[in-house]
């Protein structure tokens, strides 16, 4: 059993990861914070109140920052005006933890013995690093990061940017500079991770309230994306990150010292992996390959286990 906190900026994707966090029986959902991103902070932290409601989570939700550390924030576009995309969810909202995000962060990485709780960021890194800043014991009392952000050849902010370390890269790099293990999950993995027609056909048959609400947000998302260049279906990148931590032996990794760019002009926010000769104790790796069939039965088992 792995305990997590899911510090998320739902986000239709970030839908789909608490989903599989919430049902999978190898996760312990200890707390869910919000944080800007896709979304204003309000409208992250009411879709998060409002799923929380309909799979019957019971873990603390709390709104973290509803800004990035230095930078002006830039909603995405591809989520859409509610944040999860063609969807806005009108059932009752459980209620909100009256902490600030950061510090149930804080408390909940404490309140367990050292080495328990992982943290899964899958928005910008805001939240974190204020938690590390404002409690640096929590370091080394978590038992690993685990997050979606960033590549190593890829972008989809820029060039060579993603969207959850460029929008507050500073927090990134604040992130990525501690020695507390972390894997970031990347585009060049969740770019594997399609909702393909046949997946979307799979999903559609489960028949429960979650399945159901993933088509409908992945179907108005998809459209946005075949427009562009992923015509197999758009990929469902937060849910990864979950994935990793339930089963590790789903991802490949490789290890190599990350360093997020905050100057370049063409080049901001990219996430520099060095793969040359990485020093035994280097903390950081990225997740190279994953395996794509076994990925989505464990999404779709969880989406049979939800109401
Ligand atoms: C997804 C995201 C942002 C922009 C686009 N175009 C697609 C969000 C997802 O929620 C995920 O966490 C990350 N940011 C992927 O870049
Ligand atoms: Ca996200």
């Amino acid at each position: 059993m792995r305990t997590i906190v899911l510090d998320c900026d739902p986000g239709l994707d970030d839908a789909v990861a608490l989903m599989l966090a919430a049902a999978d029986p190898h996760i312990e959902l200890a707390a869910v914070t919000t944080v800007a991103g896709n979304q204003t902070l309000r409208k992250v932290t009411d879709n998060a109140r409002r799923l929380a409601g309909l799979l019957g989570v019971t873990a603390p939700v709390a709104a973290g920052c509803g800004r990035p550390l230095v930078r002006t924030p830039a909603w995405s576009t591809v989520h859409g005006d509610s944040g999860l995309g063609g969807v806005t969810l009108t059932n009752d909202p459980v209620g909100l933890d009256p902490r600030h995000g950061v510090d149930l962060i804080i408390e909940t990485v404490l309140a367990r013995e050292a080495g328990v709780v992982t943290l899964v960021p899958v928005g910008p890194l805001t939240n974190i690093a204020m938690a590390v800043r404002k409690e640096p014991r929590i370091v080394e009392h978590v038992r690993e990061v685990v997050l979606m952000g960033g590549g190593y050849h890829a972008g989809n902010r820029t060039a060579v940017a993603e969207f959850n370390i460029l929008t507050d890269p500073e927090a990134a790099a604040i992130v990525f500079g501690e020695p507390w293990p972390v894997t970031m999950v990347g585009l060049d993995l969740t770019w594997q991770a399609l909702a393909t027609p046949a997946v979307l056909a799979r999903i559609a048959a489960v028949g429960t309230a979650a399945a159901e609400l993933v088509v409908a947000m992945l179907g108005s998302y998809g459209e946005a994306y075949r427009a562009h260049r992923f015509t197999e279906g758009p990929p469902v990148h937060d849910p990864c990150a979950v994935a990793y931590v339930i089963d590790p032996t789903l991802i490949t990794t490789r290890r190599a010292p990350i360093t997020v760019e905050l100057t370049g002009t063409a080049t901001l926010g990219m996430t520099v992996a060095d793969f040359r000769d990485p020093e035994p104790d280097c903390s950081t790796q990225v997740a190279v390959d994953l395996d794509v069939p076994r990925f989505w039965d464990l999404v779709i088992e969880a989406l049979r286990r939800l109401p």
